[in-house]
């Protein structure tokens, strides 16, 4: 075994990395960061010292970012599902979408949950109600995209729809999807029965109490 990821199950931009994986079909050891595995905790800060994950070590090679991680996964272990298109523009508007989602999603959602957490110097309320906002705003224009379309970009499923699964999960917990964006409540449910998200879900289900905003009972 060459290839290991550190992160963890619960992480939404672990689970990114591990649909990228799932996707690929590629061997990988899963070398989770948390209390019981202090060694893998070591390896990560001593090879990561800005302590962000997931990060994947191919051999001695190592990446972190999952945009990045992904990228790589597609120019050295491909799978089946291109993740990126061969096509320049069609790739331009993949990593676009890569960015919307990280940006514009999972950005807010990563605020509401540091605030909560006591990570900013505001009340979680007022964390929350930011987050809110932002995604308010992002649902809308996200919503009108996806009228026309099963994936992020189109037909295919790339980088983009491997960001946007763990960012809309989890942005709808902190603040639901209304119903006035049909189009993106069923490209969120469309994500969550894909074979390569589903697992993953389902293997972050006993880490749910972790979740400092409360857990809804679904999904
Ligand atoms: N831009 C980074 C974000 C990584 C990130 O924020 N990871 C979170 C876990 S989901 C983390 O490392 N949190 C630890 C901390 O902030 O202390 C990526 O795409 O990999």
């Amino acid at each position: 075994m060459t290839l290991a990821l550190y992160g963890h199950p619960f992480s939404s931009y672990t689970q990114k990395a591990l649909i990228a994986l799932y996707e690929s079909g590629t061997d990988f050891e899963f070398r989770i960061i948390g209390p019981d595995t202090p060694a893998h905790v070591e390896d990560w800060i001593q090879r990561w010292p800005l302590r962000k994950f997931p990060m994947l070590l191919d051999d001695e090679r190592q990446f972190t970012e999952t945009s990045i991680i992904i990228e790589y996964l597609h120019l050295a272990h491909p799978g089946p599902v291109p993740l990126i298109p061969a096509d320049p523009m069609a790739a331009l508007a993949v990593r676009f979408m890569d960015r919307v989602f990280d940006l514009h999603v999972m950005d807010p959602v990563q605020l509401a949950v540091d605030t909560a957490l006591g990570r900013y110097p505001m009340p979680p309320d007022e964390g929350r109600r930011m987050a809110a906002e932002r995604l308010e705003r992002a649902y809308g224009w996200l919503d009108s995209q996806m009228t026309a379309r099963d994936w992020a970009t189109g037909e295919a499923f790339t980088l983009a729809d491997c960001a946007a699964a763990p960012a809309l999960f989890y942005a709808d917990w902190v603040h639901p999807i209304p119903p006035s964006c049909p189009a993106l409540r069923a490209y969120r449910r469309r994500l969550l029965a894909r074979p390569s998200i589903a697992p993953v879900v389902d293997e972050a289900r006993p880490y749910r109490h972790l979740f400092p905003l409360g857990a809804p009972e679904r999904d």
